[in-house]
């Protein structure tokens, strides 16, 4: 089984990896650094200056094969908000926050958005995944993390709160970027990542 490791500080991001991982037979190790997010008006920007600023802080990664993920909730009649200041508003104004916000909106649509910057060899590459669905009135469920209960996703009657892990790992934005990867990494850079 080949071996990638994944910087976060956030548990519930690492299970759901750690089993899509495994189902592309690579072991994924957890290297748990809290960093500090580049302020930027786009996931993608951020995850790439995220990344970055990880190897100049810690050199030695340099000699390993990583990715961080950095995600956001998008809703469209909040135009777009809270996006790339998703950790920042989830801190603070929470699940029941946001659905104050949307109180009077008829517009419940919004989306999650994953953006992953893999680094091997001295490049770094993105993978992005996207998943649609609408805000609820009111939170629903006690699984998964974030703003998982207010979350349902488009076509199904649940929210991401109310499925299972391995549920949540069909639909969810994170697994899309994650397999994207994976595929990826077998198909095109086995040779080069793993020494094959
Ligand atoms: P890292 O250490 O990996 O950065 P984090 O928890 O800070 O973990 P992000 O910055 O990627 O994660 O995510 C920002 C916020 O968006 C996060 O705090 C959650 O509240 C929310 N979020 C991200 N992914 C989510 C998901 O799958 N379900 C629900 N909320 C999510």
């Amino acid at each position: 089984m080949k071996e990638l490791h994944f910087i976060t500080h956030n548990a519930h991001k690492f299970e759901e990896a750690t089993e899509i991982a495994k189902s592309h037979k690579i072991l994924l190790k957890w290297i748990d650094i809290e960093y500090e997010e580049i302020q930027a008006d786009d996931l993608d920007n951020i995850a790439l200056a995220s990344c970055k600023k990880l190897i100049q802080m810690k050199p030695e990664l340099k000699n390993k094969h990583f990715f961080i993920e950095d995600a956001g909730l998008f809703i469209q009649s909040l135009d777009g908000f809270p996006g790339p200041y998703s950790a920042y508003i989830f801190q603070t104004l929470g699940n029941e926050g946001i659905l104050n916000l949307m109180q009077s909106k008829d517009n419940r649509a919004a989306h999650f958005k994953s953006v992953i910057a893999f680094f091997a060899n001295g490049k770094i590459k993105l993978f992005v995944g996207k998943t649609e669905g609408i805000i609820t009135t009111e939170k629903r469920g006690d699984r998964g993390f974030g703003f998982d209960p207010i979350f349902l996703l488009a076509d199904e009657a649940l929210t991401f709160a109310e499925m299972s892990l391995t549920t949540k790992n069909l639909y969810s934005h994170r697994q899309k970027s994650l397999r994207e990867m994976f595929t990826s990494l077998t198909a095109f850079e086995n040779k080069k990542i793993f020494g094959e």
